[in-house]
């Protein structure tokens, strides 16, 4: 594989997703000394950023009578409703200071649409409303990603398993990635991720 086909994408590492942030991902701030470390070995570097306006459809505050972590039927399937978290320009939608974001090449914000939610770095949660993403990445001639970050059973696993289904060779590094695990989602988006052609390593 030449080394410039390949790509690190970092998925959400930010400080609403650490320990003390809204929606914290236990454990979540140690993957960033391995982020960190891994940024060299990949041609490209691409960080993405979950950034949602003040009256986003997934904040629970904005469906009175539900409290975070329930499930609401919107226009385009279930969702889970969130703590509101990572408002766009919030100290929680800040990279973890200790994340070297000066090594990447593209940040990617995604879920900045006020009535649509999105996990993955390739497609909204409609499954059809796309990001750019993939065309960046073929513009470049990048082939192979490698993924990392937070959380791994939402935005690492549906941006994973967009990236095999659109043909580029995926992997996840688990050991570079935490997890929320509500209901038993690790393993259900461990088991999508093999299903889809994902490598885990
Ligand atoms: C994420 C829930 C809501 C994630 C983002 O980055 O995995 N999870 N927004
Ligand atoms: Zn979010």
């Amino acid at each position: 594989m030449q080394p410039h086909a390949t790509a690190l994408i970092v998925i959400d590492v930010q400080s609403d997703f650490c320990p003390g942030g809204a929606l914290a991902v236990a454990d979540g701030e140690a993957v960033v000394p391995r982020i960190n470390a891994l940024m060299r070995d990949f041609g490209a570097t691409i960080l993405t950023q979950d950034w949602h306006p003040d009256d986003h459809a997934s904040f629970a505050d904005m469906h009175p009578g539900t409290a975070p972590f329930s499930m609401i039927d919107m226009p385009y399937g279930p969702q889970v409703l969130w703590p509101r978290h990572c408002v766009g320009g919030s100290l929680g939608a800040a990279f973890h200071p200790d994340l070297c974001t000066d090594r990447a090449d593209l940040i990617l914000r995604k879920g900045f649409r006020p009535q649509i939610d999105s996990y993955s770095a390739f497609f909204e949660n409609d499954r059809t409303t796309p990001t750019g993403l993939d065309g960046y990445l073929r513009a470049r001639g990048i082939t192979d990603l490698t993924f990392a970050g937070l959380a791994t059973d939402f935005c690492v696993a549906y941006s994973a398993v967009d990236a095999a289904r659109l043909g580029f060779k995926a992997s996840v590094l688990l050991d570079a990635c935490r997890a929320i695990d509500l209901d038993n989602s690790l393993q259900d988006a461990i088991a999508r991720m093999k299903t889809a052609g994902v490598t885990l390593a």
